[in-house]
């Protein structure tokens, strides 16, 4: 039985992770305060109660920086993974050839199944390149799309804790 998930977060700089990230792991209202790049990793912890045959899980949210100075902590935050989530803008110059990137650099290293991905695009949806064809993107605009946001990445987890509960037997 599962009961800690370990979920990393990448994708290139301002792509808005860390601002997803604090509004997936509160309860409270948006905000979105001037670009702060993320120095290395934030470690965001929180519940998803009534998880069916595991009861209350944690979620540790590994929010890291889209800067690639950062690569020699990768195999850390990599270790042990449960899933990982992509995030780009795709309103930024490099931001898709960046996802890639950073799809190889993670998921490809991991050998993650799919149902273990997520894409968040930065508010929109987008078409993607074959290999990334198999993962489910969602719309990443807290403002407009919120509550599907939260929801689907809810539902991320659940996949999640079935694949890895799976796996252990
Ligand atoms: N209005 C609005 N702004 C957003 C939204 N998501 C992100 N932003 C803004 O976009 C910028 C992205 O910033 P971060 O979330 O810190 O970017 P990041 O991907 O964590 O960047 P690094 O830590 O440098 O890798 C910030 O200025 C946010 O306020 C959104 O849904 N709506
Ligand atoms: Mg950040």
């Amino acid at each position: 039985m599962v009961h800690k998930l370990k979920i990393v977060l990448v994708g290139p700089c301002k792509a808005g992770k860390s601002t997803v990230a604090n509004f997936l792991s509160s309860n409270s209202e948006n905000s979105f305060p001037e670009y702060r790049p993320t120095k290395g990793v934030r470690i965001l912890e929180f519940e998803k109660k009534d998880v069916v045959g595991s009861g209350t899980i944690e979620i540790e949210l590994w929010d890291t920086s889209g800067d690639h100075g950062y690569a020699v902590c990768w195999p850390a935050i990599q270790y042990r993974a449960h899933g990982v989530i992509l995030m780009f803008d795709p309103k930024i110059d490099n931001h898709k050839s960046e996802l890639l990137f950073f799809y190889q650099a993670f998921v490809a290293q991991l050998n993650l199944s799919p149902r273990q991905c997520l894409i968040i695009t930065q508010n929109q949806t987008v078409n993607l390149p074959n290999i990334l064809g198999k993962i489910c993107q969602i719309n990443g605009n807290i403002e407009k799309n919120g509550d599907q946001l939260k929801s689907e990445f809810f539902k991320f987890i659940d996949e999640i804790i079935r694949f890895a509960t799976i796996s252990e037997e």
